[in-house]
């Protein structure tokens, strides 16, 4: 059961996956936190006192002490409400995970940021590009992490989980605004299964907005419709 004497405050915006991760990571830690909502435009006053160096959400507040970045505040939570742990034991494992999420942040969330401002063949080579940064993770995680499911951290979802979890739903979006399926499960199998799996946690479920949400919130006329049904 998680300490719940610490006063826990979240500072995040809606729609937007690195408040994601943190709120995941928080609920399945079931860790109880006060949820304020940012307007990236007119940042509150609290707000720039609390990440001055940065300005950007998510901040996470403990008990008055605030700390910014995603991957640092993942890695404090992990750090302070020790159950369920979201690493491996084995210091080489942990290592491999942190890289993974590494690659994520330098590789594969940048591209997700450009393939939704690229238009047509663009926008198609931005996306094999991702595709492979995926198969990528792919043949990484079965040779250095994978013990079977239904998770990457095994039974139970571990940070690269919450991290690509988070993202299951930003994949659906841009498959759906390229017009381009980009999760193939026959191509990565562990990673589809284990993104499937964690967003159908009751801990987790709620916070992830639909695709079609995300388009209707980016304004996204042009976006075509895709077959995103699992084969
Ligand atoms: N490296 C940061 C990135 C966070 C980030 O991109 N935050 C965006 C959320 S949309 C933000 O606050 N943008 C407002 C701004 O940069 O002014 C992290 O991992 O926490």
């Amino acid at each position: 059961m998680a300490d719940q004497s610490k006063g826990v405050k979240l500072y995040g915006t809606s729609f937007n996956g690195h408040t994601t991760m943190v709120e995941c990571a928080l609920r399945l830690k079931g860790v109880a936190y006060e949820y304020v909502e940012e307007d990236r435009k007119n940042k509150s006053e609290a707000l720039l006192k609390l990440n001055p160096v940065h300005k950007q959400v998510p901040v996470l507040v403990v008990d008055g002490k605030p700390i910014a970045e995603s991957q640092i505040i993942l890695q404090h939570i992990d750090d302070v409400w020790k159950d369920p742990p979201h690493l491996p034991e084995d210091p080489y494992k942990r290592a491999k995970v942190r890289f993974w999420v590494d690659f994520v942040n330098k590789k594969v969330v940048p591209i997700m940021h450009t393939i939704v401002t690229l238009k047509g063949d663009e926008q198609k080579t931005a996306a094999d590009e991702f595709g492979g940064y995926l198969q990528t993770m792919e043949d990484g995680i079965r040779e250095e992490l994978w013990t079977g499911g239904p998770f990457i951290n095994g039974d139970n979802p571990g940070l690269l989980d919450v991290v690509m979890g988070s993202s299951y739903t930003w994949i659906k979006f841009i498959e759906a605004v390229a017009g381009v399926k980009l999760a193939k499960r026959e191509e990565t199998p562990l990673l589809c299964s284990s993104m499937e799996a964690f967003v159908e946690l009751d801990a987790v479920k709620e916070l992830m907005t639909p695709p079609e949400v995300l388009l209707q919130s980016r304004g996204n006329p042009g976006a075509k419709t895709t077959e995103t049904s699992d084969d």
